[in-house]
């Protein structure tokens, strides 16, 4: 599938220190260890409505990584999928009597012009689910030959799951107990009660054909895939295994990235899927988590069309840390329109104070797991001291410009 445009990244003068992140799986900060090519793979949308504020700032963050990896001089391999076959595609479908792949190519649509706005750098590899079935069958197969995968007892609609007991370390990414996995399973689009699971938590992998539903065939029987065999398939046949980054919601941790992680290492027996999990937090309005199924969204293309700039829709990102569920609001926005405009003032003077410890200061927040609230402050102070004393350096304007842009993406 066609990525989306990409963004040229301007050099900055200098570099940064090495840079950590917080992993799910080991519960701390630590340092992510890339090769010269450092690899991520992030979980892409389900294309059954617009881009809202909470997958921005999903996708934010891991261009915020990305971006740092390419200011230290490594090269990117990243994917991401789009999960252009799932129930919720074949509902909304249904609801507005469109055909579910006309619906799917719509808001994937609008999806690459919301990331081109907000200046998003592009994956290497952008792959839906349909085009990845080859590859979700073979491994399938694998698994079933290797006993880490059954089919139900059921003539009409034989389903394959995978055994949540196939690999040892089952539960080491969310670290979450028994009870947890239950209730998660359950309300994130698990089937605890389907007939003829030999546990409750076993996650689909192969969902056996339904008239009115797409299907594809397959030797073990026409069908389509499940979630997490969608993303561990598309993962390890690109960057896998032992990846640097699988990132996406705090809502995939599980049981999302928990099974992607061991139907993946199920098949590389002994070693991990990825190196680090990074989970963004969740952005909500109004008190509540942002989600299609509540219908309480803010979406790019809106606030796009309503002329709300995309710099200030990264900088109101930014402005709280990535891993803490928080709110939009008005005053977020009245407060990131404000210091973008500060910002831009600041670096059109011709002079202005010394940058270069300002731009240390950006690199090295950012480096410590993604520190934008004292990034943000650090150019703040640039900003005010340019704006209320002036200053003698006429590189001064350049350099932060330059760093903005490359580092925090927003264009001043
Ligand atoms: N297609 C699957 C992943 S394989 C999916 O979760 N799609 S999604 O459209 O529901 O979400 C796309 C991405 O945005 C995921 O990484 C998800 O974790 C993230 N996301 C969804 N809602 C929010 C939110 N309110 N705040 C932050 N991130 C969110
Ligand atoms: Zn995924």
């Amino acid at each position: 599938m066609q990525s989306w445009s990409d963004t040229a990244l301007p050099t900055i003068p200098g570099a940064g220190p090495p840079l950590r992140l917080y992993d799910t799986a080991d519960r701390q900060v630590r340092p992510v260890t890339p090769g010269p090519t450092a690899t991520m793979y992030v979980c892409g949308i389900t294309p059954y409505d617009a881009t809202h504020l909470g997958h921005a700032a999903t996708y934010l963050t891991f261009d915020l990584v990305n971006r740092l990896w390419r200011d230290a001089g490594h090269e990117v391999h990243y994917v991401q999928n789009v999960t252009d076959v799932d129930d919720p595609l074949f509902e909304r479908a249904a609801r507005d009597g469109v055909d579910w792949r006309d619906l799917g190519t719509r808001e994937i649509n609008l999806f690459r012009e919301d990331m081109t706005a907000l200046r998003i750098v592009a994956p290497r590899d952008y792959i839906g689910a349909v085009e990845s079935v080859d590859e979700v069958i073979e491994f399938v197969q694998k698994l079933l030959a290797s006993g880490a995968a059954y089919t139900v007892d059921d003539a009409e609609y034989p389903d394959i799951y995978f055994r949540a007991d196939a690999t040892d370390q089952f539960g080491y990414e969310s670290g979450y107990d028994r009870a947890t996995m239950e209730r998660l399973f359950a309300e994130r689009g698990g089937d605890p009660d389907r007939p003829g699971k030999r546990d409750p938590i076993d996650a689909l992998l192969w969902r056996a054909a339904r008239p009115d539903e797409p299907s594809w065939p397959a030797p073990f029987g026409a069908g389509r895939p499940g979630w997490h065999i969608e993303c561990a398939a598309i993962a390890l046949n690109r960057v896998g295994p032992e990846f640097d980054i699988q990132g996406g919601g705090s809502d995939l941790i599980y049981p999302h990235h928990e099974y992607s992680a061991a139907h993946a290492e199920a098949l590389i027996a002994g070693r991990r899927f990825a190196r680090h999990y990074v989970h963004a937090g969740l952005i909500g309005l109004d008190g509540e988590k942002m989600s299609k199924s509540r219908g309480n969204l803010v979406l790019v293309s809106k606030l796009r069309a309503a002329g709300v700039d995309p710099g200030a829709i990264r900088l109101g990102l930014l402005a709280g840390h990535y891993r803490r569920d928080r709110m939009w609001t008005d005053t977020v926005l009245a407060e990131a329109t404000a210091r973008l405009d500060r910002w831009r003032r600041a670096t059109a003077l011709t002079s202005g104070p010394a940058a270069e410890d300002t731009v240390a200061r950006l690199r090295q927040h950012l480096a410590d797991d993604l520190d934008t609230p004292k990034a943000l402050a650090a150019v703040d102070n640039w900003a005010n001291q340019a704006l209320n004393y002036g200053g003698q350096d006429r590189e001064a304007p350049t350099l932060i410009a330059t760093a903005v842009d490359g580092l925090l993406g927003v264009q001043l």
